[in-house]
């Protein structure tokens, strides 16, 4: 198991970017308070495995960790939720860059905002970088467009560290037991949006990490735990 370096190709040899262990483990004042880190990838990644793992190790080490995700984060998310992903019908791919930042507000108004001011940690599955990769690379919409609605709605806010878990999309979509509507598209479309994840961290090294998400989820827990360690310290 190997983390990718965000401003590498994936197809290239990759460098291992663990930091080392906190020694003899972080202590709960150890962990730097308000943090924010999200989790990116294509369906079937294993961000929800994961986030639940890293959300379990930080509290066992006396982190304060609020878990959310995008959408469906708050009870208003989970109305837009289901209007974008369970019901059949087309919609048109400016409806769901409007709806996944409708859901966005809400999540950073009532559980990420009010968690990171009272000095907790935040573990989103999932946040704009989604946007961008789905409806940007994945629908066409362009990167203008979903910046200037970002910047309007969230202020431009990004996570202090995110991870982006990386499987080919065939690999991603045979982990799914059903899919939803936008899990439903071709495999092209999803290797445009994980191609776009990885564009995102090349373009944003330091802040987007690369990991390779192909092994076990155990292996894919163990590479990320010391990064996230060393992030949270
Ligand atoms: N979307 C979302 C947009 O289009 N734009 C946006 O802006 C946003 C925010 C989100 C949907 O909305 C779209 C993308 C999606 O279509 P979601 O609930 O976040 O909905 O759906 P997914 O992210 O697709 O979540 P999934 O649950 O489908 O995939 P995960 O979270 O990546 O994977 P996980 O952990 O649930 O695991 C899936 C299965 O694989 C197994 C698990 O046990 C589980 O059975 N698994 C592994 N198997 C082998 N090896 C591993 N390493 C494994 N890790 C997990």
């Amino acid at each position: 198991m190997r983390l990718l370096g965000p401003a590498l190709q994936p197809h290239l040899p990759l460098t291992a970017q663990r930091r080392p262990p906190a020694p003899g483990g972080a202590t709960p004042a150890a962990f730097a308070a308000g943090r924010f880190l999200s989790i990116e990838g294509i369906s079937g990644a294993g961000k929800t495995t994961l986030v639940r793992r890293l959300a379990a190790a930080l509290e066992e080490r006396g982190a304060s960790v609020v878990r959310t995700r995008d959408p469906g984060g708050t009870h208003v998310g989970r109305a837009i939720r289901a209007l974008l992903l369970d019901q059949p019908r087309p919609m048109c791919p400016e409806a769901e860059v409007a709806l996944f930042f409708a859901d966005r507000a809400q999540n950073l108004d009532e559980v990420i905002r009010p968690a990171l001011e009272a000095g907790r940690t935040v573990i989103a599955d999932r946040f704009t970088d989604s946007t961008l990769a789905y409806q940007g690379a994945g629908r066409g919409i362009s990167r203008e467009l979903i910046l200037a609605v970002d910047q309007a709605i969230t202020g431009g806010m990004r996570p202090d560290l995110t991870l982006v878990l990386d499987v080919p999309a065939e690999v991603g979509l045979a982990r799914l037991r059903r899919r939803d509507r936008i899990e439903r598209e071709e495999v092209h479309f999803h290797e445009r949006v994980r191609h776009e994840f990885l564009e995102i961290a090349s373009e944003r090294f330091g802040r987007v990490i690369v990991v390779d998400a192909t092994g076990s989820p155990d292996e894919v827990f163990e590479s990320t735990r010391d990064l996230v360690w060393g992030w949270f310290r």
